[in-house]
C-alpha cells in the first residue's frame, strides 16, 4: 500500500496496463492528472484539436496494439464530442477507456456549468459507464473499468470523475499487476461442444472458414492457417477483417460482405458447412439474408460472447469460448478422429475463384481514365505498399473500393469503421496506429468529404511528430450518398456536391508534406516518398466524379446483383 495524489493514482493505474499515450484536450476539471505528466514523461498527453479525434486515435491505438487506450477530456462538451468516436470503438470491440473530469460533486443535479448526465449519455456506446464519487474508490473503480474493457468481447468504458474527487486528494492504493484483478487466461470450450463440431465438420464436403475480428483479438490467426493447411479448408474474411488471414495463402478466397469480393461470395454460397470463427455474422458481412449464406448451409459458430451466437442465422453448433482455445481443441480432436483433407474438387474450385479474383484485379491496372478511377489507384497501391503497412479506411465510396482491393499480410494492419460507417475515422485512427507501431508505414485512405471532418488533426500530427500519410481521393462530392440519388432518384442531386481547397496546399499550411497526383504512373513513387518523408503527409488524387459503386444496403439492389 502506498499513499499518492489522486491524479497520480489515475496515471499509475493506466500505466499498469501499458498505457503510454492519453488523448484529449486540456480542461480545468482534470489538471491534477495532467500535472503528474509534467514530471512523469513515460506517459504522453496527446493534446488534439477536437475530442472526436482523441477517441478515434485511442481506438486506432487499441486496435493495433491490443492494449487498452485512454482518452482524458473535460466535462460537458468535452465529453459529448467524444461520443461518435467511442461509438466507433464500441462497434469495433476496441478497449478504449474514456475519462472525463466533471463538475464538483455538490454541483450535480443543479444544471451547473458543463453539467450533463454523461454516465447516461455514454452508457449505450460503452460496456460500462460510471461515476467515481470518492477518491478512495479510484483504484477499485478503474480496475472495474479495465477488467470490463479487456475481458470477453472487448470494448470501451466511460469514467466520470468530479473535479473535487481529484483536487488535492490523497489515495491509498495497492498497485498490483493486471493478473491481480482481471483474468488473463482464455476461456476454453466444453469438450461436448468440440465433439459436436467435429461430427458436423466430418460430414462436410465443401467446408469453409469465415474468419472475423475475434480471431485477431484471440491471437489465433496462426491456428486458422494451420487448420486450413491441415485439412485443406478454404478461408474467407468477415467485413473489414481482411487482415485476419494472410491474403497470399493459397486457400484464402477474399473478403465477404459489403464491397467485398464476388469470389468470396461465390465460395460462401457453395459451402455446405461454414465454420464461423470470431464473427458476429453482422450486417455488412451477411446482410442477414440468403445472398451469401444459403439456408441449407450448416453453421458452426465460435464466439467469446454468447450474445451473437445463433443471433442472425440458426446454428448447428454454437461454441462460447476463446477462438484460440477452441481452434486448438478442434484441431486436436479432428486429428484424433482421423479427419480427411477436403476433396481435390473443392480445393480446385477455390483455386479457380482465386485465379478469377486475381485476374479481375490485375485488369484494373489498365484503367487509364482521366481523372483516375479509384480502382486504378488501388492497383497502384498494391504494388507500392510494403507488406507491413497499416491501412485505415474511411467510410465513403472511394475508400470502399479498398475492401476488395487492398492486400494484407499480417493481423492488426487493417482499421475500418466497420458497421458504424463513421466518416472522419481514418486520419485520426491512423495517428493512433502510428503511435502504437512507429516503425510501421501507416496510410489513411479518405474521400474528400470524410477527410475534412477531422482534418484539424493534421496539426496534432505535425506538433507531436506522428508521421502517418493520408491519401485523399477527391471527387468533390459526398459520393457514396450521391450514388443513391443517381441510382434510385433519377440523378436529382440534393446536398451531394462539395467544393474543396487543394488538399496538398492545405497540408503544407499545417506544416505537413503535400502531394498532388494526377497520373497513375506517379502514384507508387509518391506513396513511397510520402511514407519515407519523416513527416505527416497528404496525397490528393482527383478521381472520376462519375465513378460510383452500386449502393449496397438497399434491398432494391438484390435484383441487380450477380
Ligand atoms: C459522420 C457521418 N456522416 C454522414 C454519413 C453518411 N455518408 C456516408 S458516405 C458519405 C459520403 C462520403 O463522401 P466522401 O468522404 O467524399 O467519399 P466518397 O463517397 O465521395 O468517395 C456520407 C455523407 C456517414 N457515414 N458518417
Ligand atoms: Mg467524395
Amino acid at each position: 500500500m502506498s499513499d499518492m495524489r489522486a491524479g497520480q493514482a489515475v496515471i499509475e493505474l493506466l500505466k499498469i496496463e501499458q498505457v503510454r499515450h492519453v488523448f484529449g484536450i486540456v480542461g480545468s476539471t482534470f489538471l491534477d492528472v495532467l500535472d503528474v505528466l509534467y514530471d512523469d514523461k513515460s506517459v504522453e498527453y496527446i493534446n488534439v484539436r477536437h475530442e472526436q479525434g482523441a477517441a478515434f486515435m485511442a481506438d486506432g491505438l487499441a486496435r493495433v496494439s491490443g492494449l487498452p487506450a485512454a482518452c482524458l477530456v473535460t466535462a460537458g462538451p468535452g465529453a459529448t464530442n467524444l461520443i461518435t468516436g467511442i461509438a466507433a470503438a464500441y462497434v469495433g470491440h476496441s478497449p478504449v477507456v474514456a475519462i472525463a473530469g466533471g463538475p464538483p460533486l455538490g454541483h450535480y443535479n443543479k444544471d451547473a456549468f458543463q453539467e450533463l448526465d454523461l454516465v447516461a449519455m455514454l452508457a449505450p456506446v460503452t460496456k460500462l459507464s460510471i461515476r467515481i464519487d470518492s477518491p478512495q474508490r479510484i483504484p477499485e473503480l478503474f480496475r472495474l473499468a479495465l477488467r470490463t474493457a479487456m475481458t470477453g468481447r472487448k470494448g470501451p468504458v466511460f469514467i466520470d470523475i468530479p473535479r473535487d474527487v481529484l483536487n488535492d486528494q490523497t489515495v491509498t492504493a495497492e498497485l498490483g499487476e493486471p493478473s491481480s484483478y482481471r483474468p488473463l487466461y482464455a476461456s476454453q470450450p466444453s469438450p461436448e461442444a468440440i465433439a459436436d463440431a467435429v461430427s458436423v465438420l466430418r460430414t462436410s464436403r465443401r467446408p469453409l472458414m469465415l474468419v472475423g475480428g475475434g480471431v485477431t483479438w484471440a491471437g489465433a490467426n496462426d491456428l486458422v492457417r494451420q487448420l486450413s493447411a491441415d485439412f485443406g479448408w478454404p478461408t474467407i474474411t468477415a467485413y473489414g477483417r481482411n487482415d485476419a488471414v494472410p491474403n497470399d495463402d493459397p486457400l484464402y478466397v477474399g473478403p465477404l460482405g459489403r464491397a467485398g469480393s464476388p469470389e468470396a461470395a461465390t465460395a460462401c454460397r457453395r459451402a455446405d458447412v461454414l465454420l464461423v470463427v470470431g464473427s458476429r455474422l453482422g450486417n455488412f458481412t451477411t446482410f442477414y439474408d440468403d445472398r451469401y449464406i444459403q439456408p441449407a448451409t450448416r453453421i458452426v459458430q465460435i464466439d467469446i460472447d454468447s450474445r451473437d451466437l445463433g443471433r442472425t442465422y440458426p446454428v448447428a453448433v454454437a461454441i462460447q469460448a476463446d477462438a484460440g482455445g477452441t481452434l486448438a481443441a478442434l484441431r486436436a480432436a479432428l486429428g484424433r478422429a482421423g479427419m480427411a483433407r477436403t476433396s481435390d474438387e473443392w480445393r480446385h474450385e477455390i483455386g479457380d475463384l482465386r485465379t478469377t479474383r486475381h485476374a479481375r484485379l490485375v485488369a484494373e491496372r489498365n484503367l487509364a481514365s482521366s481523372p483516375l478511377k479509384p480502382q486504378r489507384v488501388y492497383a497502384e497501391l498494391r504494388g507500392a505498399l510494403p507488406p507491413e503497412t497499416i491501412v485505415a479506411l474511411d467510410a465513403g465510396a472511394a475508400p470502399a473500393y479498398g475492401y476488395d482491393r487492398l492486400h494484407f499480410s499480417r493481423p492488426r494492419t487493417f482499421l475500418t469503421p466497420l458497421d458504424l460507417g463513421t466518416l472522419g475515422f481514418a486520419l485520426p485512427a491512423a495517428l493512433g496506429a502510428k503511435l502504437a507501431r512507429p516503425e510501421a508505414p501507416v496510410l489513411a485512405i479518405h474521400g474528400d468529404g470524410g477527410f475534412l471532418m477531422n482534418v484539424q488533426e493534421l496539426e496534432t500530427a505535425v506538433r507531436h511528430g506522428i508521421n502517418a500519410v493520408t491519401l485523399v481521393m477527391n471527387n468533390n462530392a459526398w459520393g457514396s450518398e450521391k450514388a443513391y440519388q443517381k441510382h434510385f432518384y433519377n440523378e436529382r442531386y440534393v446536398g451531394a456536391d462539395l467544393g474543396n481547397p487543394r488538399f496538398d496546399r492545405l497540408a503544407e499550411l499545417f506544416g505537413a508534406r503535400g502531394y498532388y497526383v494526377e497520373h497513375p504512373d506517379q502514384i507508387g513513387d509518391v506513396v513511397r516518398s510520402a511514407l519515407g518523408a519523416g513527416a505527416p503527409a497528404v496525397i490528393e488524387i482527383p478521381i472520376d466524379p462519375n465513378e460510383f459503386p452500386a449502393p449496397a444496403t438497399s434491398a432494391r439492389r438484390r435484383g441487380k446483383e450477380a
